[in-house]
Formats: C-alpha cells, sequence, structure tokens
C-alpha cells in the first residue's frame, strides 16, 4: 500500500511520499519537486509536466494547461467564457454541455474531458511517486480547494480513477496545510483546554483561501473557511502583460494580443519579473529578443509601480479574511498565528495586508510550496493500515449551505429543509424521516447562489423508489440517510421504509446510528418535535430543529453501543433502491472507456519511447564510433576499412534525418546491429591490445 500525496494545482503540483519513517516531498526526473500542470498532445505521443511547459512556444496549439478551473464546469459557464479568449489552445461545448479541450492528437482532431486531461497530469504524478518509492503506487490523497463544489469534487473524482489512482480522500488545500502544521506540534493544549486557533492562507496562481483551525492534542477542527476563487498570481501576471502589451504598442507599433505565441513568452517574462519584484524595490529589467517581427522589446518596472498596477487585486486581500473571523466569532487576539503557503504570498504587500488585518506578523513557518502535499500524505499515512503515524483526527466543513427540496401535499407544493448548514461539520450523516405513499424525488442543491463559485445550483435528484403506503393505507415512514463524505461530496446515500409491526406506538426508535435525532413530519409542517438530543458536541447541538428530522454521526462512524439507551423495538426495515441524477457528472459507463483509453494513451507513449530511444542509440553510435575512428581506434583498422566505416556512418547520419527519421523501433535496432558488426571486430581488437599491458602490470604486482 502505497502513502502519496498530491498537490494538484492550478500552476503547479507537489508530491509527498511516507518513506522510513517520514514524510517527504520527491522530486520528478528533472530533479524538479515541482510538476507544472501541463500537457502537450502531439502526433505520435503526449508530453506531460516539465517536458509540456517546453512544447508552449512551439505546440501552442495543442499544450493545455490552467485547466484546473473546468472541473464541473458548463461550456457556458461565465468563468469558462471568460478563459476561452485567453487560452491558446481551444474549448469545446460537449454533449453534456460540460466543458471539453480540443486538440490534435495521433493526427486526430480529438476533445478530451477535462476528466482526462487531469488523469494524464496524475499519471505523471503517479510515474514519479513510482520511480520514488520503486513500487507500484494506487492509494493516495489528493488535494483541492475547499471552495470547490460537488460536481467538481466529483470531476476530480473522476480523473483520478481514469490514472488508476484510489483517492481515499479528497482533501481541502488548506485543511491539508493545518494538519502538516498541527501533527507534529508538541505543545497542542489538550482536549479540555480551550483550543489553539490558527488562520492559513493559501494564496496559489488561481485561488486564495483562508480557514482557522481549532487545534487540541491529537485533532483539528476547522472553524471555518472563506475564498476568493479567482484572486491568484496569475491576475498580477496577466495585469503585468496588459501592462507591457500597451507599452509594446506605443512604442514599437506591436499589436502582441494578436500573436499568442508573443502573449505566452510575454507573460512567461512577467512572472519572472512579478518574482524578481518580491525580492527587490528598484527599477527591474524586461528584455525579449525577437519579440514579434524581429524586433528586441524592452521594458522595466519598479515594485511600487507594480503595486499600483495590481491594487485591484491588493484590494481584494482583505475580504476572505474579514468572512472568516465573522464566520468563527473569534476575535484577533484569539488567534495565535497566522500560518501562509502558497506561491503568491511571497509578495511583499500581500504578506503586509494580511499581517495589518490582523495586528501580528505573519508566520512561515510551513514550506509555502510543499505544504499542502505534506498535509495530504499525512492525511494519507494516517488512514493507511501499513503506515504507523500518529493519530490526529480532522474535521472539516461544509463551504456551502445544502438543501434538498421534494413535492409536499402542502400549500406551497413544496417542502425544503436546509440539511447541511455554511461550516457544518464534515464528514457527516444525517437521518431524515418522511412519511410518504409513492415513490419520491429530493432535489439536492446549494441554497445561497450568491456564495457559489459559478451560477449552476444544482447538485443532483435522488429519486427514492418502491415506496409504498402502509397496509392500513396510511403514509410509511421513510427513512433517508444524506451525507456528506470524507471527500465533501454530498449525496443520498439510502433509504429504508420501516413497516410498523402490529400493536406497536408511533414513536419507534430507530437502532441506527445515535446521538442527535431531531424528529419531525416533512410532509406535516405543522407538528415538529424534537425527540431527543444527545452526546453532541456543545457546537453541534443547536442544529437547526427545521421541517425535517436528523441524527448526526460525527465521522459517519457506526457505533452501536451508544444507541443502547434507547428501547429497542421490533421493526421490518426494507432497503430501497435510490436512483440519481447527478448534474454534470460523467456518465459511468464512459467513465469506465476513458479507464480504458487512458491506459492505451500509456502505452502508446511507452512505445513511442522506446521508438525514440531506440533512435537515439543509432545517433549516439554513429558519432561516438566516428570520434573513435580518429581517435582510439586510429591504429586498430586500415585506412581503406576506416574510409569505408566512416562513409558508412555519413550515409546512416543523412538516413537519420532523411527517410529514417520516423521509422519503427525494429528499423532503428536492426541498423544498430547493422552498424555494429563492423563496429565491434574494432572494438575488440582495441580492448584486445588495452588489456594486454593491463594484465602484464596485474602480474608483475603479483610477483
Ligand atoms: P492554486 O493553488 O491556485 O491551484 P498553485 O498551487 O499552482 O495554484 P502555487 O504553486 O501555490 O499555485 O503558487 C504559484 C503562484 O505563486 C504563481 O502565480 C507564481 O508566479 C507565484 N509566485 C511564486 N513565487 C513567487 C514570488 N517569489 N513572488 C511572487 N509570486 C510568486
Ligand atoms: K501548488
Ligand atoms: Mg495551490
Amino acid at each position: 500500500m502505497s502513502v502519496v500525496g498530491i498537490d494538484v494545482g492550478f500552476q503547479n503540483c507537489y508530491i509527498a511520499v511516507a518513506r522510513s519513517g517520514g514524510i517527504e516531498t520527491i522530486a520528478n526526473e528533472y530533479s524538479d519537486r515541482c510538476t507544472p500542470a501541463w500537457v502537450s498532445l502531439a502526433s505520435k505521443n503526449r508530453t506531460i509536466g516539465n517536458a509540456a511547459k517546453g512544447q508552449i512556444i512551439t505546440n501552442f496549439k495543442n499544450t493545455v494547461h490552467g485547466f484546473k478551473k473546468f472541473h464541473g464546469r458548463a461550456f457556458d459557464d461565465p468563468y469558462v467564457q471568460g478563459e476561452k479568449p485567453k487560452l491558446p489552445y481551444s474549448l469545446h461545448k460537449l454533449a453534456s454541455g460540460n466543458t471539453g479541450i480540443k486538440v490534435r492528437y495521433l493526427d486526430e482532431d480529438k476533445v478530451f474531458t477535462i476528466e482526462q486531461v487531469t488523469a494524464m497530469l496524475l499519471t505523471k504524478l503517479k510515474e514519479t511517486s513510482e520511480s520514488a518509492l520503486k513500487k507500484p503506487v494506487v492509494d493516495c490523497v489528493i488535494s483541492v480547494p475547499s471552495f470547490f463544489t460537488d460536481a467538481e469534487r466529483r470531476s476530480v473524482m473522476d480523473a483520478t480513477q481514469i490514472a488508476g489512482l484510489n483517492c481515499l480522500r479528497l482533501i481541502n488545500d488548506t485543511t491539508a496545510v493545518a494538519l502538516a502544521y498541527g501533527i507534529y506540534k508538541q505543545d497542542l493544549p489538550t482536549p479540555e483546554e480551550k483550543p489553539r486557533n490558527v488562520v492559513f492562507v493559501d494564496l496559489g496562481h488561481s485561488s486564495f483561501q483562508v480557514s482557522i483551525s481549532a487545534f487540541n492534542k491529537g485533532k483539528l477542527k476547522v472553524l471555518a473557511t472563506a475564498f476568493d476563487p479567482y484572486l491568484g498570481g496569475r491576475n498580477f501576471d496577466e495585469a503585468l502583460v496588459d501592462n507591457f502589451c500597451e507599452e509594446f504598442k506605443a512604442r514599437y507599433k506591436l499589436n502582441v494580443r494578436e500573436n499568442p505565441r508573443a502573449i505566452l513568452r510575454l507573460s512567461q517574462e512577467c512572472e519572472k519579473l512579478k518574482k524578481l519584484m518580491s525580492a527587490n524595490c528598484s527599477d527591474l529589467p524586461i528584455n525579449i529578443e525577437c519579440f514579434m517581427n524581429d524586433i528586441d522589446v524592452t521594458g522595466k518596472m519598479n515594485r511600487v509601480q507594480f503595486e499600483e498596477l495590481c491594487a485591484p487585486f491588493l484590494m481584494r486581500v482583505e475580504a476572505p479574511l474579514k468572512a472568516v473571523m465573522e464566520q468563527s466569532k473569534l476575535s484577533r487576539d484569539e488567534i495565535y498565528a497566522v500560518e501562509v503557503v502558497g506561491g503568491a504570498t511571497r509578495i511583499p504587500s500581500i504578506k503586509e495586508r494580511i499581517s495589518k488585518f490582523f495586528g501580528k506578523d505573519v508566520s512561515t513557518t510551513l514550506n509555502a510550496d510543499e505544504a499542502v502535499a505534506r498535509g495530504c500524505a499525512l492525511q494519507c499515512a494516517i488512514m493507511s493500515p501499513a503506515f504507523k503515524v500518529r493519530e490526529f483526527s480532522i474535521t472539516d466543513v461544509v463551504p456551502f449551505p445544502i438543501t434538498l427540496r421534494w413535492k409536499s401535499p402542502t400549500e406551497d407544493g413544496v417542502g425544503e429543509c436546509e440539511v447541511y448548514s455554511k461550516n457544518h461539520a464534515a464528514p457527516f450523516s444525517k437521518v431524515i424521516t418522511f412519511h410518504k405513499k409513492e415513490p419520491f424525488d429530493l432535489e439536492a442543491f446549494y441554497s445561497l447562489p450568491q456564495e457559489l463559485p459559478y451560477p449552476d445550483i444544482r447538485i443532483g435528484r435522488f429519486s427514492v423508489q418502491n415506496v409504498v403506503p402502509q397496509p392500513d393505507g396510511e403514509s410509511s415512514k421513510v427513512k433517508v440517510k444524506v451525507r456528506v463524505n470524507v471527500h465533501g461530496i454530498f449525496s443520498v446515500s439510502s433509504a429504508s421504509l420501516i413497516e410498523k409491526q402490529k400493536g406497536e406506538g408511533e414513536d419507534v426508535q430507530m437502532d441506527m446510528e445515535p446521538t442527535v435525532q431531531n424528529e419531525g413530519r416533512p410532509e406535516d409542517q405543522t407538528k415538529m418535535q424534537v425527540d431527543q438530543e444527545s452526546q453532541g458536541q456543545g457546537d453541534q447541538q443547536n442544529e437547526d430543529v427545521s421541517s425535517c428530522s436528523k441524527e448526526r454521526v460525527p465521522g459517519e462512524k457506526q457505533d452501536p453501543a451508544a444507541g443502547g439507551s434507547k428501547p429497542k423495538v421490533k421493526v421490518k426495515s426494507t432497503d430501497l433502491p435510490i436512483l440519481a441524477n447527478i448534474i454534470r457528472q460523467l456518465d459511468r459507463g464512459v467513465l469506465n472507456d476513458f479507464v480504458e483509453y487512458e491506459s492505451q494513451m500509456i502505452v502508446q507513449d511507452k512505445l513511442e519511447k522506446e521508438r525514440n530511444d531506440a533512435k537515439n542509440a543509432v545517433e549516439e553510435y554513429v558519432y561516438d564510433l566516428r570520434d573513435k575512428l580518429c581517435g582510439i581506434y586510429e591504429k586498430y583498422t586500415t585506412e581503406e576499412d576506416s574510409n569505408r566505416l566512416t562513409m558508412m556512418l555519413e550515409d546512416t547520419e543523412n538516413w537519420l534525418y532523411e527517410e529514417g527519421e520516423d521509422q519503427d523501433k525494429q528499423v532503428y535496432v536492426d541498423k544498430l546491429e547493422d552498424l555494429k558488426s563492423f563496429g565491434q571486430p574494432i572494438q575488440d581488437k582495441h580492448r584486445e591490445q588495452e588489456d594486454r599491458p593491463r594484465a602484464f602490470e596485474e602480474m608483475g604486482k603479483k610477483i
């Protein structure tokens, strides 16, 4: 079983693994611990990560990056439409209405779903972890932004499945960071003491996330999260790009916007400039040779100008900080520390603003780039039975309130119940009791559209089937279990029809999950009662008494013993099938096809690599032998033989650039064999001569 944590960033991905007692971030084949979230498709193969980023100028139309936020989004989503003109590659509306990515691959026009593209990236990250751990990697924990909705999370989960990974948990970025912060702390307050409250801030390339966690020994509880899903380092790059586009237009009469390659190069240079300005106040140059129309361009900027240019973005830093504090109901002096991570928190004025808001210096005790991945690996280690790690429990929160709606015989014809409030603990299950005579639908949706990062508030429709009236014609009691699972994904997970046995009373206590149980009747809006509240942690006790009844199940763990206090009454319970219709979800059959297709592409990449290696081997042999023929092999061959062989090598070299440019692997293998049949005898003679004096020497030593 593998213990792997993956931070899939909008721009940068990091992997941490558990190895011989410690968590470490690992490097890829470029000795780089950061793997860029880039995928490049070509006529024979795919390149992913660092190599893909290298393709951006030569193969820009088929080199995909900045796709993380297309998960779970409709093509018509305003964010997607806003991104479209900025991307060097094409987006495509899929039949499902989802966002697809159109590229040329294997000399064909292909449209990949976002799940497939992320799966390609994950395949690369999987391979990198496998070569570090020297064993197959399947189990892992992957991070997502805390504001990811159900549709986005399900989409990422599908991507992990396509890549052949078993994601044990999708963990929120800031929660992973909180775990990385807390697990090694020896001085956390005991469970009886007041918790230590720490703010975590992650400003990445695309988004801004803030959370507050309360720590006690062995556990952390997320109190609140807040975010600006559209504020990140990329906004600062784009502001610089806009600035220089205008400047170059005025100074050089260049229309940079019309040239995607030029824009890409300018973006790269602007990002470099931005980073330099974090460490430097003075004027800094930007120079790009042969930028457009053979013109070299130059420009400059300093930090003060940069901050002025980016003022609209800098102003947005405060709102989420304020929001998270308000939600947590903590005062500033109850905050122990403010830990910042994410590349863009290196911008000095971002740090200043955060520190000014909290009235204390920000802490940078965590590795700004690797903390998320480390947290993921720690979570994976905790979940792995094969790995010993300190127990540490995590309670996360639901980012957006979730409501269920159903048809009801009441005045307005619908019943509604908010099943999860904002910042409700997660993972968490509840049981809702309905009184129904026939099958019914539950529509799940996000109840606060203004908080959601996209306009579609739907989660899905869950049809509870096979519901029948009681033998006496009365409504049946239907217990429906809803949950937000360990990935932060909502579902109506099960339903059962409860049949009263003869002679039994009305208020049947179920021997199901224990603790808080608010009994009410969704169908009977006037009558609502609280049957029992027990064992709830203080903060969850005053859970709303809404029109539907609930039971809480902390951590989703069933604890039959805790139900013991209730009188056990015999009832007949029949499981009811649930038909789920999830918004934006990939068809399950299609998902399986994608799993298959991904493995075909992996094979294709491997074959192409072998073919290229075989070709390179021929090329290397040619150069090597040619050098040696006029060097160390000179005295072991006749001039005539040498000339003939040199001619042959030259022919091969020409062949490699002409009809030999693109041959099957076997052709190169044969070619190499052919050359070796001439080269090998010379090499053997040389070796013999080399060995002889050495042999004498060794004999001499012995004597
Ligand atoms: P996200 O979290 O939004 O998915 P990500 O995880 O890929 O994105 P990070 O790797 O945390 O993002 O941060 C990348 C961003 O940080 C980029 O915009 C990069 O330019 C910026 N960045 C990195 N170093 C510096 C620096 N020294 N000064 C300013 N910005 C920096
Ligand atoms: K990252
Ligand atoms: Mg990140």
